[in-house]
């Protein structure tokens, strides 16, 4: 399968995040695309550096300030005190209900706070730099796809579905999987339908295709009632307004095994066929997996060959962005299982 991959997202590598109140070493790390890249093309996967600019995409995704703060936040970092450059920026204030998010704070980590969802996204001097280059990739793959091709991979980092109109979190800062959809949309396809198979919902893209019937969204996750991100992901959030209908979560508890889950994915299927979808963007994160360090489904390597079969006989033109996967010496064997299994069905 042709798969956009840059090697800007090696930018992107902050050292630490907070787990229980510790400092610990990164789980969203370089490796994970190193160790993807290397698999792929052992297994003969055509790569391609991503080649169409997502600036004119960004806009109909993210809101105009939020792109302006994350383009220019390490600057604004390093103004703050030039000896922030060896500082790892966190917020540690949030604007929660009833305080207000319209102002822009004059202070960076109050600004920080204010674009972000939590304390576990780490930004560094090349977050940007990375971010746009997986975005650019998932325009370049919707662009490929939208003109015939029938599937495209994009093997990139930081992830995407966590991040919302306006706000950064779960490692990601642009949402990958949302710029391909719009991609799409512009590229003539009627209806866009979004699979999101990682492990946690994918509160950001739900946000952003919410209130809208053009763009399907359904996701298989773990319960946002003991699992990240918590305040989203619940299966009576159905979408709002003209969206009515048009937003599918189906939460699974801790513990879920392979068949149970590919239960799931038959309902999922069921409804983007009913959708009548012209394209598909799959949110392929590949933490399901048994032995991920910070994920509870017991998903095995054979199974995301199963996976890519049952994608592949929807029978749609289709873009996958990697998004989750931290058991990160064999996210290559899983993702190129996912590939793979698409290509043979
Ligand atoms: N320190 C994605 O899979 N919390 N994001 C982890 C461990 C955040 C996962 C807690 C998990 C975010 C794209
Ligand atoms: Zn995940």
């Amino acid at each position: 399968m042709i798969t956009f991959f840059s090697t800007l997202h090696e930018r992107h590598a902050p050292e630490f995040e907070f787990f229980r109140g510790a400092r610990v070493p990164c789980f969203e790390v370089p490796a994970r695309a190193a160790f993807v890249r290397d698999e792929l093309v052992a297994r003969g996967h055509e790569l391609r550096t991503p080649a169409h600019d997502s600036a004119p995409l960004l806009p109909r995704v993210h809101a105009r300030r939020y792109l302006d703060f994350l383009e220019t936040a390490w600057s604004q970092w390093l103004e703050a005190d030039s000896a922030n450059a060896a500082v790892q920026p966190f917020p540690s204030v949030w604007p929660v209900r009833s305080l207000r998010s319209d102002v822009e704070p004059a202070d960076f980590t109050a600004r920080l706070g204010l674009y972000s969802m939590d304390n576990g996204t780490p930004l560094v001097a090349g977050t940007w730099a990375a971010a746009k280059a997986a975005a650019d990739a998932a325009a370049s793959a919707a662009a490929l796809v939208g003109s015939g091709t029938r599937s495209a991979f994009c093997a990139t980092r930081p992830p995407g579905h966590h991040a919302g109109a306006d706000f950064m979190g779960g490692y990601c800062f642009l949402n990958n999987a949302a710029i391909a959809a719009e991609a799409l949309r512009a590229g003539g396809c009627g209806r866009v339908a979004i699979l999101d198979v990682d492990y946690h919902h994918g509160n950001g893209t739900q946000s952003v295709f919410y209130r809208r019937s053009d763009v399907l969204f359904a996701s298989i996750h773990g319960d946002p009632r003991t699992e990240y991100p918590f305040y989203l992901g619940h299966a009576d959030e159905t979408g709002e307004g003209p969206g009515a209908g048009f937003n599918l979560n189906l939460p699974l508890p801790p513990g879920t095994t392979a068949d149970e889950w590919f239960s799931a994915l038959e309902v999922a299927r069921d409804r983007i066929l009913e959708f009548a979808a012209d394209a598909l963007v799959v949110s392929l994160g590949l933490d399901t997996y048994a032995d991920d360090p910070i994920s509870k489904f017991a998903l095995h390597a054979t199974d995301f060959r199963r996976l890519g079969t049952r994608l592949a006989r929807l029978g749609l033109p289709t873009v996958l962005v990697l998004e989750g996967g931290y058991a990160t010496k064999e996210l290559g064997v899983n993702a190129a299982n996912v590939l793979d299994g698409f290509e043979g069905a």
